[in-house]
């Protein structure tokens, strides 16, 4: 099959999903086209079947901003006409599910694709609920053949809020099992041999919580020499550094900044601490998790469709510091509970999450959805009825 895909380029989870999900199904014979404003962050140079198209944009001094929506369109249309693509999916509905309904529509009818769209949190949460993108978000979900959600609490939310008449389809993000090990490779880079190793990962945004990380970090050193292993760059970063000042634990903590081979640090750590607002599913939990490593997280949103509590980790309320702490110090001072924890982390990763499972879960989709198209041009329908 050839299939378009779109998603954010940066270091998000989405991108990060959408990326090994193009990759997968390049390795299953499928022709991947990604159209993005960059090469995705994951993606490597070169890969069989994969082509990554970027997205031109000008800077005239009459836009305030680039239109990068209105040239991302354009290139949806232009790929998918040149390469006779039937199929697109879009990762996060702001812009690229609604960039992706406007390319569509500039193609003749015959060779207009399916949409997919894939919505994966904050397009729905944060940015589509804002009355900016309200009546966007919900045109691209009801424009789409099929809407996916990457957790059942993300489906229902968006059902709720948006008030659809078709149900949002969960597919659970996923990860390759080969690529997340338990080698402590990096371990005797990141902190002495008698220290306990914290880690945090993430993009360092407001939903994230970064400082309460530190927070935690400042009791949990009351009884355990530790040091804090922060991986990751945005606008937190700052308040998170000052809050270390504050509580004086500056010296314990190590930024690392964006890197992209995670799986080589996070089996170095006795333990991680994702403290957000909410997350839709929480990949670094899940990441986590494959590498035996416990999780702290909050119980908000989709995480505890991944997280189970008291077995691959505890889920504490929003803001609940001195519980985090409390689970923490619980982990890092008794080792039988850390393995245990650890390895039901990696047990539940593989067989509920594994990329061979759930792919085969988009490819049915896709299969679906196709049939579907194939006989809607077969009848000539007109208008064609997504
Ligand atoms: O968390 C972010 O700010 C990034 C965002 C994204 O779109 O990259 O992450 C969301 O999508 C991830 C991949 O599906 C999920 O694992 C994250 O839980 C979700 N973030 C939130 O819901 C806050």
């Amino acid at each position: 099959m050839k299939i378009g895909i779109s998603c954010h380029a940066t270091t998000g989870g989405s991108g990060i999903v959408a990326t090994e999900l193009g990759l997968a199904l390049a390795r299953r014979g499928h022709e991947i086209h990604f159209v993005t404003m960059e090469p995705p962050f994951r993606l490597p140079h070169y890969e069989p079947n994969i082509f990554a198209h970027s997205v031109d944009t000008i800077n005239y001094p009459l836009f305030k901003l680039p239109p990068y929506s209105i040239a991302l369109s354009s290139k949806i249309a232009e790929v998918a006409q040149e390469y006779d693509i039937q199929l697109w999916h879009a990762h996060y509905a702001i812009p690229n599910a609604v960039a992706a309904l406007l390319g569509r529509s500039m193609l003749p009818a015959e060779k207009r694709f399916c949409l997919i769209t894939t919505l994966h949190g904050t397009d729905i949460t944060l940015v589509g609920s804002h009355p900016s993108f309200y009546r966007a978000t919900q045109y691209a979900m009801e424009s789409s053949c099929a809407v996916t959600a990457v957790s059942d609490w993300l489906s229902r939310e968006t059902e709720r809020e948006f008030d659809l008449k078709e149900p949002v389809r969960t597919i659970y993000n996923f990860l390759d099992p080969t690529r997340f090990h338990t080698r402590k490779i990096n371990r005797p880079t990141l902190a002495r041999g008698d220290e306990k190793i914290i880690m945090h990962l993430s993009n360092f945004r407001p939903v994230k919580r970064v400082t309460d990380v530190i927070r935690v970090f400042k009791r949990i050193l009351d009884d355990v020499s530790a040091r804090l292993i922060m991986v990751g760059e945005g606008p937190e970063r700052l308040s998170a550094a000052g809050v270390a000042r504050q509580l004086g634990v500056e010296d314990r903590i190590s930024y690392l900044g964006n890197c992209a081979n995670v799986e080589d640090l996070l089996p170095c750590a006795d333990l991680i601490i994702q403290p957000s607002e909410h997350e839709s599913f929480g990949l670094v939990p899940l990441e986590a998790m494959a590498s035996e490593v416990p999780v702290i997280a909050t119980n908000s949103g989709g995480v505890t469709e991944v997280v189970v509590h008291g077995k691959t980790g505890y889920l504490c309320e929003v803001g609940d510091i001195e519980s985090m702490a409390e689970y923490a110090r619980a982990i890092l001072t008794q080792p039988e509970l850390r393995t245990a924890l650890g390895q039901a982390g990696r047990k539940r990763a593989l067989e509920k999450f594994s990329v061979d499972l759930i792919v085969d879960q988009y490819e049915h989709l896709y299969e679906e959805v196709r049939a579907r198209r194939a006989d809607v041009m077969e009848k000539k329908h007109s208008p064609e009825p997504w």
